[in-house]
């Protein structure tokens, strides 16, 4: 049998990052986390592009044009959608994943899901913080893996 592994090896790699202002702190946060790893990882950081929009729900449309466009790799999402400071956590939290996970399925391109979905502030601070373990960075690892994997079971 034979292991296919996606090695965690970013060099030549092109990254987009799409990030919502709501929760800006926290998305911030994620940013930063995503693109120390992804520089850790032998991203250059040129190659990183990042583009912000309103909210979560906004993140699935931009995340798709980037995966579209041919310019990278892959593409991570970030971002915050917070129980507490809304009726519409359920629709915008769901849209927002589906609509991630879509835009991957759609074009092929690995695309990301670092939405945080959690009850309070204080939870998504938790997950985006450095000393605590950021989420960015678990993104960028993933990132990276999908692409390295994708290309090996493309070879065979
Ligand atoms: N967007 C978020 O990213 N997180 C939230 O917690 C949130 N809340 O609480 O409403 C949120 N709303 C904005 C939404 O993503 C869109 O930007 C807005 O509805 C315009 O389409």
């Amino acid at each position: 049998m034979k292991t296919l592994e996606g090695p965690l090896n970013g060099a030549g790699l092109r990254i987009g990052l799409v990030a919502g202002r709501f929760n800006d702190f926290v998305s911030s946060s994620l940013v930063a986390g995503t693109r120390n790893r992804l520089v850790a990882l032998g991203v250059t950081d040129d190659d990183v592009d990042l583009a912000w929009v309103a909210g979560a729900f906004e993140v699935p449309l931009a995340a798709r044009a980037m995966a579209e466009s041919g310019r990278y790799d892959a593409v991570v999402c970030l971002g915050s959608v917070i129980r507490g400071e809304t009726a519409h956590f359920d629709y915008v939290a769901g849209e927002a994943a589906a609509g991630i996970m879509r835009a991957g399925y759609d074009t092929g391109v690995p695309v990301v899901f670092g939405v945080l979905t959690t009850d309070t502030v204080e939870q998504a601070m938790e997950r985006a913080d450095e000393e605590r373990g950021n989420k960015g960075a678990d993104c960028a690892d993933a990132a990276v893996e999908m692409v390295r994997l994708l290309a090996a079971i493309r070879v065979g």
